[in-house]
């Protein structure tokens, strides 16, 4: 089998993505204001900023299709999803299929698995077939793995943290987005589980733009290859200087 390319998401091994999800998995209320509730103020910072790639669900894609065209920011395509008003043990339905994302013109993509949950089960089985449909044509999948469920007591920890890194391994996933409990060393202990699955660091909640660098910093210490981030940029006041400011720290400029 052919090594899946990760040229039109990656540069020289490292990532900066742009996650914008969020508007399915939190709401607009809880994440928006009046300039980033909108698509094309996401878009421009992708574009603006060179962004390796941005994440959207398959509506924004299809419904700005030629925006994002035009742009040429490589597209990543978030399969499954939730809202937060679902309260049970997590289970994040598909929406989408590899295929139709890439006819929408995805450069990759992406699939959240919550393990421990009591639907592990059914997210692996989904996960295994947006994973043959995709690098059949060639194109990564990032694999979202949050340990999370009632037997979960501590998601962030450094043995769930290298739990989720290995679970990407072995299922396939050419990169694993994942949330870190900051420590470097935890951090380190998951880049060798992962082995040649790569690793990009979820950004999180909304930090002083301080606290969010030297989280950056400490990550990539590690060998991570990069992060993915939402609003710690696009809630930022201004977006593209906080943008060249992490990509000075991931791609060491
Ligand atoms: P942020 O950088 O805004 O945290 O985005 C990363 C992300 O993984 C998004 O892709 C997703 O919408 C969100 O976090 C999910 O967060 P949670 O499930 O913890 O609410």
């Amino acid at each position: 089998m052919k090594q899946i390319s990760l040229s039109k998401i990656t540069k020289k091994g490292k990532a900066l993505y742009l996650a914008y999800d969020q508007g399915l998995e939190h709401g607009p209320s809880e994440d928006f204001n009046d300039k980033n509730v909108s698509p094309l103020y996401i878009l421009d910072i992708a574009k603006k900023g060179k962004y390796n790639g941005l994440i959207f669900q398959k509506g924004i894609a299809e419904k700005y299709n030629k925006e994002i065209r035009k742009s040429k920011v490589p597209l990543i395509i978030k399969l499954n999803g939730k809202t937060s008003l679902y309260k049970g043990e997590p289970y994040s339905p598909r929406l989408c299929t590899a295929n139709e994302a890439i006819k929408l013109g995805a450069s990759a993509v992406g699939y959240t698995i919550y393990i421990g949950s009591r639907f592990e089960g059914k997210m692996f089985k989904e996960f295994e077939e947006v994973e043959k449909e995709a690098h059949k044509k060639n194109i990564p999948v990032v694999a979202w793995i949050y340990p999370r469920g009632k037997n979960i007591k501590n998601p962030n920890s450094g043995e769930m943290m290298a739990y989720a890194a290995r679970t990407g391994l072995e299922l396939g996933a050419d990169i694993v987005k994942m949330k870190s409990s900051g420590k470097t060393s935890d951090l380190r202990w998951a880049v060798k589980s992962a082995g040649k699955t790569r690793i990009v660091i979820s950004g999180g909640e909304k930090k002083s733009e301080k606290a969010f660098l030297s989280e950056v910093r400490n990550s990539m210490k590690s060998g991570v290859a990069g992060f993915a981030v939402g609003r710690n940029v696009w809630q930022a006041k201004n977006p593209l200087e906080i943008t060249k400011k992490i990509q000075s720290i991931v791609f060491g400029n």
